[in-house]
């Protein structure tokens, strides 16, 4: 559909309408194009991230969960999605600042939802974490090998399902078996979860976006450091 339009005159507020509308449809190379033409108009990254990319997905959504798009479909909108990701991602990793901390970030077992989870590495990456991206399906030995490998500052938790969600009660009361629960933040995040859910299975915080969790990850690093030096 773009390879008509001109984009490059066309009014931002109607390319980043185009690019939902073209992840939508899963026209990877299309996505491409209209993101790098943003950034050509000195859109910031996380600007482009959330009014174009993000709003598109949300509306995919919504058509999935009603029953207009079915999974080939948004298997195709992901693909268009991650495409523009790449472009974005060198710029939002992209810091100067020296390392404030470490994660191990991971979409727990029987998920394989990993866009926000990427997103969120790719924050936490930008804001001057080091981050061990453990990828989908995680089970708890996974976890437990990488915080035994990399011993980081935090953990980090996706799912996006209903029936995921759970598993990472198991993760945390793995943790608590292995003695090693209070020496770790851990954050969890997906779709379906809340601050309820999260106090209840003992997580230390919801993140509801992928800049809450940076937030949050600076604000629990801050009060560690605190605590350390009390
Ligand atoms: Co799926 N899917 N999906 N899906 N999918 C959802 C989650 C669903 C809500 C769609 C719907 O019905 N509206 C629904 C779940 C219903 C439920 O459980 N309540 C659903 C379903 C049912 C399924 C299948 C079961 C469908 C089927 O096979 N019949 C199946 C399950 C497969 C499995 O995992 N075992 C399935 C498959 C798929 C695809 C493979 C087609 C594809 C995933 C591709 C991929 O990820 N590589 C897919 C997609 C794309 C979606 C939707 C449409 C979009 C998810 C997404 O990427 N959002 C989703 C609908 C929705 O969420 N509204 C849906 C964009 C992303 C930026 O947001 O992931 O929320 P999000 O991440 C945010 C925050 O949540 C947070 O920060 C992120 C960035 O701001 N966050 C964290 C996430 N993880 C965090 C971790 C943290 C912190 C914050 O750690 C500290």
């Amino acid at each position: 559909m773009s390879d008509e339009i001109d984009i490059t005159t066309m009014p931002t507020e109607e390319l980043l309408e185009l690019m939902g509308e073209d992840l939508y449809d899963g026209l990877a190379e299309e996505v491409v194009e209209e993101v790098n033409e943003c950034l050509g108009r000195q859109m910031t990254p996380y600007d482009v991230l959330t009014r174009g990319l993000v709003a598109g997905m949300e509306i995919v959504g919504n058509d999935f969960r009603d029953g207009i798009l079915f999974v080939p479909e948004v298997l195709m909108a992901a693909k268009a999605m991650k495409a523009g990701m790449e472009v974005l991602r060198p710029l939002l990793v992209e810091t100067g600042a020296p390392k404030i901390g470490s994660m191990v970030i991971g979409t727990v077992k029987g998920d394989i939802h990993d866009i926000g989870k990427n997103l969120v590495a790719m924050m936490m990456e930008g804001a001057g974490f080091e981050v061990f991206n453990l990828g989908i399906n995680n089970s708890v030995e996974n976890f437990l090998e990488a915080i035994q490998k990399h011993n980081p500052d935090i953990i980090g938790m996706s799912a996006l399902l209903t029936t995921t969600m759970p598993y990472m009660r198991v993760v945390i009361d793995a943790l608590k078996s292995e003695g090693i629960r209070d020496d770790l933040i851990v954050l969890v995040g997906g779709a379906p979860l809340n601050d309820a859910f999260a106090e209840d299975i003992g997580a230390d915080a919801y993140c509801r976006d992928a800049a809450v969790a940076v937030e949050t990850a600076k604000k629990f690093m801050q009060i560690r450091r605190e605590m350390k030096a009390a």
